[in-house]
């Protein structure tokens, strides 16, 4: 099994890319903002909570999470590997995703890094957020939260993958094509 951590600030490129790798490599996309908006839709109790958290640029409540990435896993226990896409995003949820794998005789191969300058960011968010209705993108404020937010307590997952010789950076800015390449070149050279 290989399993990819892709890695970046908000609007870094990690849907984007994650949609090419998986149709290359056939690993099973694992999206936390996927899951977590899936449920928001929902309507439920849980909807509504998750719903204000993300709207304010917020984390979601680890255990929350934990329990979405545990349930996709259990019922994607034959993939060929999994690509996890915004998770983790605290060194919590790093420590407890080395713990879960274990049990599906697995762990993580790589954490892929896309390096992003704050400006190009906040570009590729505020234009999403035009025609994706996500309001999460539409309000420079907010967006600023998310990018403090990373900072604070997404950053030292970094170090968490670092520690393990698990950790590379790809520059993220360009073609998305190029990006790509630059990205299947690394994952390639941990595959081996
Ligand atoms: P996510 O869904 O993970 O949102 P994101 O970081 O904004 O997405 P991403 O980085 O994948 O977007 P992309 O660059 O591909 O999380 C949303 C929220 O959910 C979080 O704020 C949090 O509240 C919650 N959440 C999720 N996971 C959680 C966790 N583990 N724990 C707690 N809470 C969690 O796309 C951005 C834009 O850039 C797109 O429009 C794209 O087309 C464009 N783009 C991409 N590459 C480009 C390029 N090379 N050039 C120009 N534009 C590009």
């Amino acid at each position: 099994m290989f399993n990819l951590v892709i890695f970046g600030p908000p609007g870094s490129g990690k849907g984007t890319q994650s949609d090419k790798i998986i149709e290359k490599y056939q690993l099973k996309h694992l999206s936390t903002g996927d899951l977590l908006r899936a449920e928001k839709r929902s309507g439920s109790e849980l909807g509504k909570d998750i719903q204000r958290i993300i709207d304010n640029g917020e984390l979601v409540p680890d255990a929350m999470v934990q329990q979405m990435v545990k349930a996709f896993v259990e019922k994607n226990k034959d993939a060929n590997g999994f690509i996890f896409d915004g998770f983790p995003r605290t060194v919590q949820q790093a420590q407890w995703l080395d713990q879960m794998l274990p049990d599906f005789n697995t762990s993580v191969s790589l954490m892929l890094s896309l390096d992003v300058e704050e400006d190009e960011l906040k570009k590729r968010l505020l234009s999403r957020g035009a025609v994706s209705g996500r309001a999460d993108d539409q309000n420079v404020s907010i967006i600023e939260n998310r990018i403090q937010v990373y900072h604070h307590q997404t950053i030292p997952v970094m170090d968490f993958y670092k520690k393990q010789m698990k950790y590379a950076k790809v520059e993220g800015v360009g073609d998305i094509d190029d990006i790509f390449k630059r990205v299947c070149l690394t994952i390639e050279k941990y595959m081996k």
